[in-house]
């Protein structure tokens, strides 16, 4: 497979201005009808036409009406072309239902669907298939009229009618122009929630949500918060709905969570349909994070869109950074945006910090890739929207905005790169300090890796001077970065101090964002009257690994008084942290102290702190981010400290959790609100600590409540909350629990793919989760062949489980190997993805590292693996 470099792009030797495309659909074989106005690109050398497509059979090409030779090489279609413009007509057939990658046209459920981001449209119909190349699209489609009622396209219904032999059809029309990654069309037996709104202009506009028959009653929050985004993104960035009907359609075969095709999303059903009988509260908020995601690539992805695909982050990382401000905004007080916030982090710390730092690290911008799609990344998402929001940062909020507006102004149309995003927030805000620094921030885009800041601070009582010294390094770069470091300093009482930088003209208040932009700086303090704890990196103001070595005392003096919630919550992961650590790496048995639990008890019986904060606070750091602060990584170590640190919180809190459980009851009916969503949260970590407890020491009491509440709750969010309880403390009563809420969810597929996920994902006791799930992938449920399925049973065994994955006998790696080939065969996009379980497999310690590459080197042996599968296993044994 060829390697595809970002310094080699150029701009195509032909436009294709508009395209009209007639389907005629059959499961077995759909034929394609294609006409395109095509002409040359004075600026490129003259040549043949070059077309792409993949598992297609061509059958005739028209130049102007007239037949052409043309050759096949590869997946190439090559034309000799006039020098001039003409029209070009193509036929070719493909086969929806043998289409198991779901990327082009497939089946799924006796209806047919499009996924084209980032190159199947290839494997539609031949074409420039790259995001530079924009058409105004025309679409008729022509199926059965019984089997297929609703034929959906991008844009505009034109036309409807009847046809001989029983079909009928359906003429679309987008007047923007797009590239073909956001081409779409569905075909199907599906039923539509609507609703019209009048937006700010007066303008009227028709939402569809369309779902299969059954599913209309869990498409409500989804509709509420397609509305929201809508009003969001007009009144925060004067960003209107540029469609006169904007559809979003419900598959439950789908690589990933959406797409954001224009004027007709694709969802998988798990990132849209909710009923509180089904859903949790978890899932509420990740559909309307990702309902407004897709929205807001209205604008950031298809008005303006990446000229190549190694500009994935100018909408992704955008993208992702304007669904959080949305998400925050939602979420109301404070508390419930330092709650966000705290989730952002800990996921980036979890998946992108350990990605940055292992076989598949790349750049937001990365240089180079063999398969676009291995490359949509926590990196290029998370971190690239990590990026956007330092933007915001420097700028403010009203700089960001008026960025923003000279972006649209500039590029509305147009196909563009992260360079001319940079530019526009630049030269929107000509004092600012970016405009000085843009070059270097810049860097953030082409440097892999995360940077660690160390900081030393040092008081002057005779000078009341504080001086501190931050200094950057990063193993994967070479240059600083420009790092701001929001931050304040907090007296012994909690006192915010008055901020005054020795040479500064001006009092800085209580809180300033520094600039770290050489190796190492330092940054003076004067009229300082008390030792003061530094408070760094408030609200996460760089996507870094801080090294402050503060001490308990301090860090205790944050978790009380910090004003900034979120370093609040930093102080209660530090703490934890540094114990687990130091008994992973002492090699000895974790034993946490008086004063650590006292903190825990005292934040879990805070008489003003939100309960949404408090779970966050007392949840103990990830495992995976564990491993990134040691060289060798015994995942095992780490396993055990962790449980053993849930066990003493489990004990030595136990009153307090029964109280909090009590206390944090929601009563009434099930509302998806912050609030309540918060008390959930406490009362079913408050339960699962009870469970642990009891089920430590034989005691029946609680969890016979959790198996009753697995049987009564009336939402899922408790009902699954028990249910993890039950089964993450290996309670005997767990396999009754897990039998009865099978039995009753057996027809909801998404309540399935739960069942599995929650078994799947346990910590591991005596290779218990490992069997369990081993049998599990014999289970008449599951299926490699439905992408939600395999990833929660596979991807949640091998990528998010470490306990259960990494096993003495290597029995993880030998079952990863085996099902990472059975899946590429169906699905190499899903396969890539299981494959990185083993990212960072050279930092395991023995006997884990010998037996993981062992099963690597076996995997890569195989002839048949895909590109996608190969890039990642190659990258790995590099
Ligand atoms: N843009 C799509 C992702 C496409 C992934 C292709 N492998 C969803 C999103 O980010 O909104
Ligand atoms: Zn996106």
């Amino acid at each position: 497979a060829q390697v595809i470099h970002r310094l080699d792009y150029q701009a195509p030797a032909f436009w294709i201005a508009t395209v009209d495309l007639t389907f005629d659909l059959d499961p077995a074989k759909t034929l394609i009808t294609a006409k395109h106005a095509v002409k040359r690109n004075p600026a490129q050398a003259h040549g043949p036409l070059v077309l792409l497509g993949e598992e297609l059979t061509p059958l005739r090409v028209l130049i102007d009406g007239e037949p052409v030779s043309f050759r096949q090489e590869g997946h190439e279609l090559i034309i000799e072309a006039p020098d001039r413009d003409f029209e070009l007509t193509l036929r070719n057939t493909c086969a929806p239902e043998k289409n198991t990658a779901l990327s082009g046209l497939y089946t799924s459920g006796g209806s047919f669907f499009t996924q084209c981001e980032a190159e199947g449209f290839r494997r539609i119909t031949y074409f420039l298939d790259r995001p530079d190349v924009m058409a105004v699209y025309t679409v008729t489609l022509r199926a059965d009229k019984a089997k297929y009622p609703i034929l959906l396209a991008n844009g505009n219904l034109l036309e409807q009618g009847d046809l001989d032999g029983g079909k009928h059809f359906a003429k679309w029309h987008d007047p923007f122009p797009k590239p073909s990654y956001l081409f779409a069309v569905v075909a199907g037996d599906l039923v539509a929630r609507e609703q019209r709104i009048t937006t700010r202009s007066g303008k009227e506009h028709l939402l569809q949500v369309f779902v299969r028959r059954g599913d209309l009653d869990k498409t409500e929050h989804a509709m509420n918060s397609l509305i929201a985004s809508i009003i969001w993104d007009e009144a925060r960035f004067n960003l209107p709905l540029d469609l006169e009907r904007f559809m979003v359609v419900g598959v439950s075969d789908f690589n990933m969570g959406a797409m954001e095709n224009k004027g007709l999303n694709i969802f998988n059903t798990s990132a849209l349909l909710a009923s509180p009988a089904t859903a949790t509260d978890a899932d509420f908020q990740r559909i309307e994070a990702i309902v407004a995601h897709e929205y807001f690539h209205n604008w950031t992805g298809n008005r303006v869109t990446c000229r190549d695909w190694f500009q994935l982050s100018l909408k992704e990382g955008l993208t992702v950074f304007r669904d959080r401000e949305f998400s925050m905004d939602m979420a109301g007080s404070d508390s419930a945006r330092a709650v966000q916030r705290i989730q952002q982090v800990r996921n980036l710390r979890a998946i992108q910090f350990p990605e940055d730092a292992g076989s598949m690290a790349h750049s937001v911008r990365p240089d180079s890739y063999t398969e676009i799609n291995n490359f949509y990344t926590a990196t290029v998402y998370e971190k690239g929207a990590e990026v956007v929001g330092m933007y915001q940062t420097l700028l403010g909020r009203e700089g960001f905005a008026k960025g923003m507006a000279l972006y649209f102004q500039r590029h509305d149309g147009q196909a563009v790169t992260c360079d001319d995003f940079a530019a526009a927030m630049a030269d929107a805000n000509p004092d600012s300090p970016l405009s000085t620094r843009l070059e270097q921030f810049k860097r953030w885009y082409s440097q892999p890796g995360t940077p660690h800041i160390s900081a030393r601070g040092e008081y002057d009582a005779a000078a009341h001077r504080y001086t501190l010294v931050l200094s950057q390094r990063n193993g994967k770069a070479t240059e600083p970065q420009l790092i701001p470091v929001r931050m304040g300093l907090v007296g012994h009482e909690g006192q915010a101090l008055p901020l005054q930088l020795e040479g500064d003209i001006e009092a800085r208040g209580t809180e300033t964002v520094l600039l770290l932009e050489k190796a190492e700086q330092t940054f003076t303090f004067i009229n300082v009257l008390v030792d003061p704890t530094p408070s760094l990196l408030r609200g996460f103001s760089a996507p870094v690994l801080l090294e402050d070595g503060l001490s308990d005392p301090e860090l205790l003096t944050l978790l009380r008084f910090d004003s900034d919630a979120f370093n609040r919550w930093e102080a209660s992961q530090r703490l934890g942290l540094k114990r687990i650590l130091r008994a992973v790496q002492g090699g000895h048995a974790l034993q946490l102290d008086h004063a650590y639990l006292e903190a825990m008890r005292a934040v879990l019986r805070h008489p003003q702190l939100d309960a949404a904060f408090k779970a966050e606070a007392l949840r103990l750091p990830d495992a995976a981010y564990i491993a990134e602060q040691l060289e060798v990584v015994d995942p095992q170590a780490i396993h055990a400290s962790v449980e053993a640190a849930w066990d003493q919180l489990a004990q030595a809190l136990r009153g307090d959790w029964e109280w909090a459980f009590e206390a944090h009851q929601v009563k009434g009916g099930y509302r998806p609100v912050a609030e309540d969503a918060g008390r959930r949260a406490l009362a079913n970590l408050a339960l699962a600590m009870l469970v642990r407890e009891s089920t430590r020491t034989g005691e029946p009491v609680w969890p016979g409540r959790a198996y009753q509440q697995v049987k009564d709750a009336n939402n899922m969010t408790e009902r699954f909350g028990a249910l993890a309880a039950l089964v993450n403390a290996h309670a005997g009563l767990a396999d009754a629990a897990l039998s009865h809420f099978h039995q009753q969810f057996a027809h909801e597929a998404l309540v399935v793919d739960k069942w599995f996920m929650l078994q799947a994902r346990a910590p591991e006791r005596d290779g218990k989760v490992f069997e369990r799930a081993k049998k599990l992938l014999q289970h008449p449920g599951f299926t490699l062949k439905n992408p939600n399925r395999a990833r929660s049973l596979l991807v949640q065994l091998c990528n998010m489980n470490p306990g259960a994955f990494h096993r003495a006998d290597a029995g993880g790696y030998v079952l990863w190997a085996e099902q990472v080939a059975a899946m590429d065969a169906i699905n190499p996009q899903l396969a890539a993805r299981l494959a990185r379980a083993m990212d960072r497999w050279t930092t395991l310690a023995e006997p884990y590292r010998g037996a993981a590459q062992v099963a690597l080197q076996r995997l890569a042996e195989r002839s048949s693996l895909s590109n996608d599968v190969r890039e990642i296993v190659t990258k790995a044994l590099e």
